[in-house]
């Protein structure tokens, strides 16, 4: 068989590969971002990335993936949906008594299940082909455009609130590629946007995060303020961040293509302890001790226990005045430092306060 031959027929074999080893589907493209790299240049020249510092440091790696890893030509892109059956998120977002945790932190961390399922598609490609192929595997470990890489791949269209969007399956899915030196034929057709007029995930935004359509003020938005962000979250944020201690959905929940979404098939996704539905005072119970093993494994553990009491305090200042919401706040507040003591007192001024005005949601300034 021709090299030629092979790589066509490799290039048949590879989303079907995919799909035996748990992915719901599989695309491949060239390494060409010119348009995004010049996208990303004037995204972090607004600041957006905020204290995410990282996101500009690595050159023009992050646009070129054959500067990250020398002799790449082709990305295989890969997605694998994340949402749990039974998650009910808009129940547990309007419930304030409720803690909501992204339904994508439910379960294991996806970063090492995702990086193995590539790696062993890797190797599959390899012993077809006979020979290494310098190939490597990323699941937002790496400096990658993995969304504009995976729109290119055919895997699906950036929505307004700029994740990726699939027409069978919505949004709550991960992503990950595997970068490889295979000049694998190209044949996928890129999926058309499919928005439309439609604004909801714009105009549902708590914290008026979007700039513009397809742009993400990663500063206002609550998944960054809860789990990227470390120190004193401005005091204009925490009434819309309501009872969302670590990430945020709404951009997806009210997504009219996540009616087409599909339950995960892993177990490793499936909640842990009762995340998708536990009471915000049940987590705001837990010592260090109990955070550090209950978490452990989990993308909840990124945030450590400093985080994760800061964010609850703030879902206990939104939640329903409750003799015991009060008293878990001030009972705890004498152990915490200068940082975590503003959010906490900030709570407990709402919880003596609940006449005062909750607002639930913000507008950006005008001038940015
Ligand atoms: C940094 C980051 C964040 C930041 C910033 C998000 C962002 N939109 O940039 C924060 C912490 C806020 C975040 C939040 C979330 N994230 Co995140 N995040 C990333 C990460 C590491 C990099 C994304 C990135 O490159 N951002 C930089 C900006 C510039 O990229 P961009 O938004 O695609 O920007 C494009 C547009 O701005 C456009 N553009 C600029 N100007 C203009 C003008 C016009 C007119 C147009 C049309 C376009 C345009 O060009 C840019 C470049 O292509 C990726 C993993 C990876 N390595 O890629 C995961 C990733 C994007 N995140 C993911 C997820 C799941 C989330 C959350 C849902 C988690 C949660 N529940 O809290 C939220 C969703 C928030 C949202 N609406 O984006 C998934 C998305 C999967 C999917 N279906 O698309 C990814 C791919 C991780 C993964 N491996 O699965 N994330
Ligand atoms: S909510 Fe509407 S505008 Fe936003 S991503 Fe979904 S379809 Fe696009």
């Amino acid at each position: 068989m021709s090299n030629a031959d092979k790589l066509e027929q490799l290039a048949e074999l590879i989303p079907i590969w995919g799909r035996e080893l748990g992915f719901q589907a599989v695309g491949i493209t060239d390494t060409n971002l010119h348009q995004q790299e010049k996208d990303l240049q004037r995204w972090l020249d607004k600041g957006y990335q905020g204290d995410m510092k990282w996101m500009g440091e690595h050159g023009n790696k992050r646009s070129r993936p054959d500067e990250l890893l020398p002799g790449t030509k082709r990305v295989i892109s890969a997605r694998m949906n994340y949402l749990a059956p039974a998650t009910e998120p808009i129940r547990v977002l309007k419930d304030s008594s409720k803690a909501y945790v992204s339904r994508y932190a439910l379960g294991r961390d996806y970063h090492k299940l995702i990086r193995k399922r590539l790696s062993q598609l890797a190797k599959q490609i390899e012993d077809f082909i006979g020979r290494e192929h310098g190939a490597r595997a990323f699941v937002d470990s790496a400096p990658v455009m993995e969304r504009p890489l995976a729109e290119k791949a055919g895997l699906g269209w950036t929505g307004k609130h700029t994740l990726l969007i699939n027409r069978e399956a919505g949004s709550w899915f991960f992503l990950g590629e595997i970068f490889t030196n295979l000049e694998l034929p190209l044949n996928q057709e890129q999926e058309k946007n499919q928005c439309g007029d439609c604004k909801a995930c714009l105009q549902v935004c708590p914290t008026d995060a979007f700039p513009k359509p397809y742009v993400l003020d990663a500063r206002r938005c609550i998944s960054y303020l809860t789990i990227e962000y470390d120190g004193l979250i401005p005091e204009e944020f925490r009434d819309p961040i309501g009872n969302r201690v670590f990430g945020c959905d709404d951009c997806q929940a009210i997504c009219p293509w996540n009616k087409y979404a599909q339950h995960t098939h892993e177990q490793d996704f499936l909640p842990r302890h009762k995340l998708h539905d536990s009471d915000l005072l049940e987590l705001f119970s837990w010592n260090e001790e109990e955070f550090l093993q209950r978490t452990a494994g989990s993308p909840l553990r990124r945030i450590g226990y400093q985080r994760w009491q800061r964010n609850l305090a703030i879902g206990l200042g939104n939640a329903k005045a409750s003799a015991e919401a009060h008293s878990a706040l001030t009972e705890k507040l004498p152990n915490t430092d200068a940082v975590l003591a503003e959010h906490f007192r900030w709570a407990i001024t709402q919880q003596e306060n609940p006449q005062r005005r909750r607002k639930r949601k913000i507008k950006r300034p005008d001038n940015n």
